[in-house]
């Protein structure tokens, strides 16, 4: 640690980072250790406020050029890009790299599929026949008196269309509601083929091309529509064939699932195979009596970030805590191995596990660290890998020299709501759908839907915006579908149990408890926010509120957000239709013409709009006010004035 860094550690509270309890205890313990957090990294380093506002172009060597955030229209840059070309540049550039991360890992998700049905790799398997037969007869894919693996072919070479396809409308376009659908193509941003997009929107913000930030913003919400209802769709649903759609699972979320007695593996990143391939290796009899023979109880496997909410959900596997606890989980000393693979992997790993000695490994070709060692995961001999990666942890419990402290905070809650749960969950077996979720949306016991997904970022106390916000709103009877680090997030509140229920207004707490389920609904990691997209074009066609998915009582959040991932994820919602409101910062200057297309403009088209706040009450406030408007416009808002009427006047009202 420099001076500097002492400097900064000695005046900041840590309980000002966090409300996580076990972070701020590892963040106290890390600076008596000599050891620099993110969080003392953020207080140290002040964001750059010209970048912070977009105002800088630097996608040509005639700059950097840098407006004045305060006076934007009293100069240009040497190519006369005005600051809204400037900044729909650099917004539209975040769209295509986030949208490029979720389809690369959708894609990477389709070519296993893609060897698993064509016998190349038998170490994976189909494990979700039935959701098989769904998402391929969604695309219109003849299923009936059909051979599985006929089926699985022609789902794969229809869905390699998402990535390939040069022209015409990617095949999950079928699921779109008529009305978004048309709407979509008469503004011209159906999307094609994720390559293409991403292609066309690098091309197009590059010096001397596109220089109206209305024209920008088309092509990114044509490329973020590509990875919503493209590549995150398909690796989604790919992940739930191949390794099992997820269904309410009871699971220990924070720091305290890592034990000391154990072997402690922790996974993070974003891409299943790994995890799944993981859990076969923690499983092994030899490695588990290595374990014990070296002194331990056992080997105990944990997740973190997105690659840890989606085993989570699916396998029940404990999660150590969100993005902002990465570093900190590696500070109790007890962590034996940490295998990442790819996205929102801080290089800062590295120094942190060289201090504690844990072996950090990579072991994907797309990501490597500089001080980490990389063992190349191939899926076709999966296991090489994740036992190499269990023998070295082997090797360091033994050697264990750190002190150890391990916070004693789990908190456990259900997660794993798919959409396909929900829909199970309503009505039952027969009878399953959405019907009684509109049905009481129309009668006013839920006011709508939020959507509250995304990151955690340092730059704010964590999880604070996250969870007041989201108890703010089911106060106010609005479900809540949660993915990402802001599901681990209201996790670690204690939200995700049906017991949260009573946190709720009058009429949410009512139908949680018919149902018995909790007023948070967590549906797993940042690609699963395609699953809320499902569930909400099913709202449209069961009927009742409204034609198109911009009818919808519903609004999204991402109230901690830090990643271009977020954006894309963002854009895509709002071109669907979706209210969205994004919280720390927004890459924007107000009172500009770009700013206004994208804080109302896009709504006047018929898409959503952008909000931004950096405050969950206001957030709340906002997302509470766009649910009411648009009940208001379904004529469904006189329904939420109920009056309990006692029995002698329903009598005399049925005289
Ligand atoms: Fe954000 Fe996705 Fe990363 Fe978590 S892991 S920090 S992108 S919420 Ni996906």
């Amino acid at each position: 640690m420099s001076k500097k860094d002492k400097d900064v550690t000695n005046l900041i509270d840590p309980n000002d980072f966090s409300i996580c309890k076990s972070t701020v205890s590892m963040i106290e313990k890390a600076r008596k250790d000599g050891v620099l957090l993110n969080f003392d990294r953020a207080a140290g380093m002040k964001a750059c406020p010209i970048g912070a506002d977009s105002a800088c172009c630097k996608h040509c060597f005639m700059g950097p050029c840098r407006m004045n955030p305060k006076t934007p229209y009293d100069r240009v840059g040497v190519c006369g890009a005005s600051v809204d070309t400037i900044m729909a540049r650099n917004f539209s550039r975040a769209v295509a790299a986030g949208s490029a991360a979720h389809t690369d890992h959708g894609m990477a998700m389709l070519e296993l599929f893609g060897d698993v049905v064509k016998g190349r790799n038998t170490d994976y398997s189909i494990k979700d026949p039935d959701k098989l037969v769904d998402v391929a007869e969604s695309i219109g894919i003849e299923v009936k008196d059909r051979d599985l693996g006929e089926i699985a072919l022609d789902l794969y070479y229809e869905l390699e269309r998402t990535y390939t396809q040069v022209d015409g409308e990617i095949p999950f376009m079928k699921r779109v509601p008529e009305k978004t659908l048309e709407l979509w193509r008469k503004l011209d941003i159906v999307p094609r083929g994720a390559m293409r997009e991403v292609m066309e929107m690098m091309h197009r913000s590059t010096m001397g091309v596109d220089q109206h930030y209305a024209n920008i913003t088309k092509q990114a919400s044509r490329t973020a529509l590509s990875d919503g209802w493209g590549g995150s769709m398909v690796s989604t649903e790919i992940s739930d064939i191949l390794f099992g759609t997820p269904s309410p699972v009871q699971v220990g979320v924070n720091l305290g699932v890592i034990k000391e007695n154990m072997v402690n593996i922790i996974i993070h990143g974003h891409e299943p195979n790994l995890f799944e391939s993981m859990i076969v290796s923690v499983n092994d009899p030899s490695l588990v009596d290595a374990a014990k023979k070296g002194g331990a109880g056992g080997i105990n496997l944990v997740g973190m970030c997105c690659s840890g909410a989606e085993m989570m959900s699916r396998h029940g596997i404990p999660h150590a805590g969100n993005f902002s606890s990465t570093e900190a989980a590696l500070v109790t000393g007890a962590v034996d191995a940490m295998g990442v693979d790819i996205q929102c992997i801080k290089q800062g790993l590295s120094d942190v596990a060289a201090c504690y000695d844990t072996p950090l490994i990579t072991t994907n070709t797309r990501c490597q660290l500089e001080g980490a060692e990389h063992i190349q995961f191939d899926e076709h001999e999966p296991l090489k890998c994740t036992e190499e990666i269990v023998i070295k942890a082997i090797g360091r419990f033994k050697n264990r020299k750190h002190r150890i402290e391990i916070p004693k905070e789990v908190n456990q809650g259900v997660h794993g709501f798919s959409y396909e749960y929900i829909k199970y969950m309503l009505g039952g077996t027969f009878r399953g759908g959405f019907a009684p979720l509109n049905d009481n949306i129309i009668n006013g016991r839920i006011r709508g839907v939020a959507g509250v997904v995304g990151c955690t970022n340092p730059r704010v106390k964590q999880d604070y915006a996250h969870v007041e916000l989201v108890k703010e709103l089911i106060k106010n009877d609005v479900l809540v579908l949660q993915t990402g680090c802001s599901q681990i997030a209201l996790a670690k509140a204690g939200l995700t149990t049906p017991e949260a229920a009573h946190l709720a207004g009058h009429g949410l707490r009512e139908v949680c408890e018919t149902v018995g389920m909790p007023p948070v609904l967590g549906l797993g990691s940042c690609v699963d926010n395609s699953r809320i997209l499902v569930a909400a074009s099913e709202m449209v066609r069961v009927g009742g509120l409204g034609d198109s998915l911009a009818d919808l009582p519903v609004a999204g959040c991402a109230p901690e957000f830090m990643s271009e991932k977020a954006i894309a994820i963002g854009q895509y919602f709002v071109a669907s239709g979706v209210f969205t409101v994004f919280g720390v910062t927004f890459p924007i200057i107000k009172e500009t013409k770009f700013y206004k297309h994208l804080f109302e403009e896009l709504e006047e088209l018929g898409m959503g709009k952008w909000g931004h706040s950096k405050d969950p009450f206001e957030m709340a406030r906002m997302m509470i006010a766009h649910i009411d408007k648009k009940r208001q416009q379904l004529g469904i808002d006189k329904a939420r004035d109920r009056v309990l009427m006692d029995m002698e006047t329903r009598r005399a009202l049925n005289e």
